[in-house]
């Protein structure tokens, strides 16, 4: 009987909301308690157990923390008793490199939103701002060519559809409030319209996907 566990964790981060999903995949609710986490504060306890003070942060019960978010999800599919969500072999490894992609695109989105929102004003920097923006629309231009399977749930297609729908309530949200992104504003619905079709469609094949939403 496996004892509960602690995910360090707060609500609008990308990095948690993919766990989250795959705790309602494989039913982990009453295995895992959340505990909200402070990022960027030296003295939340998130800092004794992550050097890096990042979430999510999942807390053993034996002792021990395992992050980062594809570690956390590797483990929760392997104590998990419905469908897997990574397969097994080199398919396993081909998978993971197309999440670690995804994951690429929202350390970018992430570090947009960190300019624009921790940086003092004077000091907001627009080049790195265009640097960033212009990995994410190359990465969401890869995908729009590679369509991810939405055969069933697994973590590449759980990976892009909590980027996107990151990207519509941080940096879209963002634009709305009058942040500049230079020449790209952010709006990937209306430049990449078959990854809003794509969407829609990974909403039916996980139907607790808006269970999920940080914002609703
Ligand atoms: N590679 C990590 C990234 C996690 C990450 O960057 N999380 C952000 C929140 S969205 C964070 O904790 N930022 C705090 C910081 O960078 O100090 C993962 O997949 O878990």
């Amino acid at each position: 009987m496996l004892k509960r566990m602690t995910l360090l964790h707060n609500t609008p981060s990308p990095f948690c909301r993919k766990v989250d999903v795959v705790i309602e995949h494989h039913g982990l609710c009453g295995l895992v308690d959340i505990q909200n986490a402070k990022t960027h504060d030296v003295n939340d306890p998130l800092e004794l157990e992550n050097p890096l003070g990042k979430i999510p942060t999942l807390l053993l019960a034996k002792g021990g923390a395992i992050y980062d978010s594809e570690v956390i999800i590797e483990y929760l599919d392997e104590i998990g008793s419905s469908e897997k969500i990574l397969p097994s072999g080199a398919d396993k490894y081909l998978k993971l490199t197309e999440a670690k992609l995804v994951a690429g695109i929202t350390d970018a989105a992430v570090l947009v939103v960190y300019e624009s929102r921790l940086r003092p004003a004077e000091k907001f920097c627009q080049e790195i701002v265009d640097m960033q923006m212009a990995k994410l629309n190359k990465g969401l231009c890869w995908f729009v060519e590679n369509l991810p399977s939405l055969q069933k749930l697994n973590i590449v297609n759980i990976s892009l559809a909590v980027l996107l729908e990151y990207l519509d309530i941080r940096i879209n949200a963002d634009v709305k409030n009058g942040t500049k992104l230079g020449q790209n504003i952010g709006q990937w619905r209306d430049d990449h319209t078959v990854l809003v079709a794509w969407l829609e469609e990974f909403n039916q094949l996980c139907p607790y996907f808006i269970k999920t939403c940080p914002y609703r």
